[in-house]
């Protein structure tokens, strides 16, 4: 390691053995952490709040404070009982806390731990974060006294554990402070609002604990927030639907706690037709892919609103049974358990594994849900009625899907008559560019490569799908359009593995009309075809945002940051900018040189990481709720990256 600093003592065997370790860290970060990219890096804060929050879990921390400090390194505080400072034999000498921060997974604990989370990429440890950083510091306070650790690039102790001074009067805690190294992350910045984010949810998943965050960085322009809620996962059903209209005030809730397993969930019904307002957590992790909990809730939920309907003569016995998606439409709901050793599984590791906990769930579903039922007779019967209208909905739109079907199959190969489609049946190099408007659908089909690119021109604005039932959205054209030209089928029949392209491209205008339409398309495939956003199959293109002319020729400049390096790099450029608003503006040759040449353009992923999150951003933007969205576009309006959350 060329760039060490001399460490503080002489090394021992031991202390090689744990450089090896940290070193094999730095060697395979995203092995670690995922990658290398803002998720990793966020991933370092997450991993030392997780600990924090595990003191918390456990009893003895109500508040932690992060802060991003005004050069760019961040600090986590916590008023826990400090990580142990004490030495022993056992750990060859050194501090407890000199082994959490240098040997890897030693976050086992040395005591008899609650709820710790494992698998996926939490709880790699604060070893890999020490690993990964340009320099560390720890400050513990405990027993009336503080004491202070630092390390250098890499995780390498630079002074040792020892007593500084006094800890302020009756302080214990711990506190990190950390820089990334830039040596191992694309960039280091931090970004405010992805951390807001998580902690929030993390606020509502701890009920009472009091998280803080600050950006010192000059110009942030963040406010400090607090985040802190009694209600703990009712607030954060509350606050999922504070941009809809409730079904009834109430925001039910319920628990059930066994010796090592526990569940909680709190639920409301909207008036909105959305069916996937289920968030699940397994210690305080979000499955986004679901799992067992889920499976659980979802059974006993049909179950209980049918028995409920039956039984007060609602439903009649010839009508069959209410389905699922019937009972879950306009449902909020949050489910979070906890056990000791979860297993998370799936492409994402976001599904729990643990069969024990459906039964948990399910149990505790039929006995209280069914208790809520009897107990709140006005709010049950709004629940049994508005799923018995969308089961209505539902075989409406059985039925239109079943003559879009039949239409498709007298019209020979059922794609729509705009679809300029393209030869190529190897589906992973292929793409399907969403073009808006007729003017812009003529040079994106000269433009494109007709063997592996696809173009299918969407007219206007499709239909606001946050406010239409699927049996009105149906019927819509450029939906049919977009729904058979995916194939994959839409809503609950959606099936990724079927998509005929590997890559679905939205090409809109650079205006504020454009801006819409890309907005609409993706609340579209949020809803109704999850999984092609969830599986990084969706994708912006980036038409660039100005031209001017260089001698004879036209130049493109993706964005501003390619305008002020263009005039950086020619003092002497006299000639104007130009604005690009529309892609009508571009002929096609040009047209394909900037925005839909693979080898030229740039294109910028959809991602769901959080899915709470994306949920809660569609319904603002897209609801009925109009200072909701002014706010939220306000707050966000200088940074369009939420789109890659
Ligand atoms: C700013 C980050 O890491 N707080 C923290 C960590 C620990 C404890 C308390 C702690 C845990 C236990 C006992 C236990 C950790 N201790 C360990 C280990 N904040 C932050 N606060 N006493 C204190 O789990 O039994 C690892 S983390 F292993 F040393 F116990």
């Amino acid at each position: 390691m060329a760039d060490s600093t001399a460490p503080a003592s002489s090394y021992t065997a031991d202390d090689i053995t744990v450089l090896e370790g940290l070193e094999a860290v730095r060697k395979r970060p995203g092995m670690y952490i995922g990658s290398t990219g803002p998720s990793g890096l966020h991933h370092l804060v997450y991993e030392i709040v997780d600990n924090a929050v595990d003191e918390a879990m456990a009893g003895y921390c109500d508040r932690i404070d992060v802060t991003i400090l005004a050069d760019g390194g961040c600090e986590v505080r916590d008023n826990g009982r400090g990580i142990p400072v004490g030495k022993s034999a056992k750990l060859k000498g050194k501090s407890a806390a000199e082994v959490v921060l240098t040997v890897l997974h030693a976050g086992g604990k040395f005591g008899d731990g609650g709820y710790k989370v494992s698998g996926g990429l939490h709880g790699v440890g604060v070893s890999v974060v020490n690993a990964l950083s340009e320099r560390l510091e720890l400050e513990i306070d405990v027993d009336g006294k503080h004491h202070f650790m630092d390390f250098a690039k890499g995780g390498k102790v630079q002074t040792k554990l020892s007593v500084t001074g006094d800890a302020p009067r009756g302080r214990t805690g711990t506190t990190v402070r950390f820089w990334p190294d830039p040596l191992i992350f694309d960039e280091v910045d931090f970004r405010t609002q992805t951390l807001l984010e998580r902690f929030q949810m993390m606020a509502f998943l701890n009920k009472g604990l009091e998280i803080r965050v600050r950006d010192q960085r000059p110009d942030s322009g963040v406010e400090p927030t607090t985040y802190k809620y009694a209600g703990g996962i009712i607030d954060f059903v509350k606050h999922n639907n504070r941009s809809k209209d409730a079904l009834f005030n109430k925001v039910g809730y319920f628990e059930q706690a066994e010796e090592d397993q526990e569940v909680e969930i709190a639920f409301q019904w909207n008036t909105g037709y959305n069916t996937d307002g289920i968030h699940s957590f397994a210690n305080g992790i979000n499955t986004i892919e679901g799992g067992m909990h889920e499976e659980g809730f979802k059974k006993a939920l049909t179950n209980v609103v049918n028995k409920y309907g039956k039984a007060k003569g609602f439903l009649k016995d010839k009508d069959g049974n209410l389905q699922g998606e019937d009972i879950r439409e306009g449902l909020t709901a949050i489910i979070s358990v906890r056990l000791r050793e979860p297993q998370f599984e799936g492409q994402t590791k976001g599904k729990l594994g643990n069969t024990e906990m459906r039964s948990l769930v399910e149990r505790a579903t039929n006995e209280k849900l069914g208790d809520f039922f009897e107990e709140h007779p006005t709010e049950a019967n709004k629940i049994v009625k508005k799923a018995a209208a969308a089961a209505t909905a539902r075989r409406a739109a059985q039925e239109a899907r079943k003559a879009t079907r039949r239409k498709s199959a007298l019209e020979g190969a059922g794609m729509p008559d705009k679809l300029r489609d393209c030869s190529s049946r190897n589906r992973d190099e292929t793409e399907l560019f969403i073009v808006e408007g007729d003017s812009a659908g003529g040079p994106a089909t000269q433009a494109r490569d007709p063997r592996t690119q696809a173009v299918l021109p969407i007219r206007g604005k499709i239909l606001n799908v946050e406010r239409a039932r699927i049996d009105r959205m149906l019927k819509n054209n450029e939906i049919q359009a977009l729904i058979s030209a995916i194939g994959a089928g839409v809503g609950e029949d959606f099936d990724v593995s079927k998509i005929r392209y590997d890559k679905v491209i939205l090409l809109c205008d650079a205006d504020v009309d454009g801006s819409h339409i890309r907005t609409l398309l993706l609340t579209f495939f949020f809803r109704q075809m999850k999984p092609l956003v969830e599986f990084g199959h969706v994708y912006i293109a980036q038409p660039p945002l100005f031209s001017t002319v260089v001698g004879k020729e036209k130049l493109y400049l993706k964005d501003d940051a390619a305008k002020l390096a263009f005039q950086a790099e020619n003092p002497n450029h006299k000639k104007e900018f130009q604005r690009l608003k529309g892609l009508g503006e571009m002929d096609w040759e040009e047209l394909q040189e900037t925005t839909i040449d693979p080898q030229k353009r740039t294109l910028l992923r959809v991602g769901v990481e959080q899915a709470a999150v994306a949920d809660d951003v569609f319904s603002v933007l897209m609801g009925d709720d109009v200072e909701s969205r002014k706010h939220f576009i306000q707050t966000n309006a200088t940074d369009v990256r939420f789109l890659d959350i």
